[in-house]
């Protein structure tokens, strides 16, 4: 059966629009949507591990990783489950969101619903980038927005 879920991040400067799309409980999930208020480039996106913004985007936790993994490229074995890899905006400073995702999912064990969307000041790194904080974070720097992923309407 199909789900949907959205999520409208919030940040001083950035905000954005985000959907998530789900033919049926074991398919890819489809994320998409539009980010603005971005410096042009890469920037960290993640689904982090708790749906509390109580103290800003900081109480959502680290990333979705119910397997204790290292962090890593979206397409990586090895990676968060909550690892989207990064958005890139253009010299506007908005971020068209497009990407398909195998390893989350809106049900189950690997459900985002009440989970918190990240993005970040600095590029993720996804893993490979040698800083102490690669493995973890990818070294993605500060939350600039964010927002709790919430069902949407069929
Ligand atoms: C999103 O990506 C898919 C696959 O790469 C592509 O077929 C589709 O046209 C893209 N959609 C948008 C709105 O860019
Ligand atoms: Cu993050
Ligand atoms: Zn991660």
């Amino acid at each position: 059966m199909v789900a949907k879920a959205v999520c409208v991040l919030n940040g001083e400067v950035v905000k954005g629009t985000v959907f998530f799309e789900q033919a049926d409980s074991k398919a890819p999930v489809k994320v998409t949507g539009e980010i603005t208020g971005l410096t042009k480039g890469l920037h960290g996106f993640h689904v982090h591990e708790f749906g509390d913004n109580t103290n800003g985007c900081i109480s959502a936790g680290a990333h979705f990783n119910p397997h204790n993994k290292d962090h890593g490229a979206p397409d990586a074995d090895v990676r968060h489950v909550g690892d989207l890899g990064n958005v890139e905006a253009g010299d506007m400073g908005s971020a068209k969101v497009n990407i398909t995702d195998k390893l989350i999912s809106l049900s189950g064990e690997h459900n985002i619903i009440g989970r918190t969307l990240v993005v970040h000041a600095d590029p993720d790194d996804l893993g490979v980038g040698g800083h102490e904080l690669s493995k973890t974070t990818g070294n993605a720097g500060a939350r600039l927005a964010c927002g709790v992923i919430g069902l949407a309407k069929l």
